[in-house]
């Protein structure tokens, strides 16, 4: 099993990048901001706590995103492999993801870094603003807000993988496919 988690800051390009990986790889796609989503258009309990958090541009409390995760592994016992999409967020995170793993006896294989300036992480989410629906992307301050979020509480989770020597950074601006072709470059040095 590969398991691979694809890091960075709101607007790096997770998402984007995540449809051809799973394209590519055959990774089960775990993305919390969609699974939080579709809670949300559903219009569940769940959704309609975490919309008033997510407009602010603050992270859900982690018990809920670690259920939510805990709940999709054990929903498919026979994928070939993960690719976690915005989680883990937080050092708690990082740590229950580790401890699920384990009971699979798993483990994360590689966590590819995005890096990308601040001044094109709000030009991409703003662009994206206009047509996505999205009510977190239309708004300058609650998008910088959640970039604050990320350099306080989420940036640190790199050092959790950096300790087992799992952190790869890779450039972050760029075309889309020149992007992926660097993820890909990566992804096969440890797969093949
Ligand atoms: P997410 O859904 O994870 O969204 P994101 O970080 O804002 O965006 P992503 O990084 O996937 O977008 P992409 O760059 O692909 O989170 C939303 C919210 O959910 C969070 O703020 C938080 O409240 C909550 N949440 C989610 N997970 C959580 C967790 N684990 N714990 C707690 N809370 C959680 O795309 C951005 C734009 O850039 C797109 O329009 C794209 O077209 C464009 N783009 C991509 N690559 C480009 C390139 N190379 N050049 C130009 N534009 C590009």
């Amino acid at each position: 099993m590969f398991n691979l988690i694809l890091f960075g800051p709101p607007g790096s390009g997770k998402g984007t990048q995540s449809e051809k990986l799973i394209a590519r790889y055959g990774l089960k796609h775990l993305s919390t901001g969609d699974l939080l989503r579709s809670e949300i258009n559903r219009q569940t309990v769940l959704g309609q706590a975490a919309k008033k958090i997510m407009d602010k541009g603050q992270l859900v409390p982690d018990e809920v995103v670690i259920g939510m995760i805990s709940s999709a592994l054990d929903d498919n016992p026979h994928a070939k492999g993960f690719l976690f999409d915005g989680f883990p967020r937080t050092s708690a995170q990082a740590e229950a993801l580790d401890a699920l793993l384990q009971v699979k006896k798993a483990a994360i294989g590689v966590m590819l870094a995005l890096h990308v300036s601040e001044e094109e992480l709000v030009k991409r989410l703003l662009i994206r603003g206009e047509t996505s629906g999205r009510s977190d992307d239309t708004n300058e301050q609650v998008i910088r807000a959640r970039i604050v979020e990320y350099q306080d509480k989420t940036a640190a989770v790199a050092d959790h993988y950096r300790k087992y020597d799992k952190v790869v950074m890779v450039e972050g601006e760029g075309t889309i496919n020149q992007i992926f072709d660097a993820l890909c470059i990566e992804i096969d040095k440890r797969i093949f």
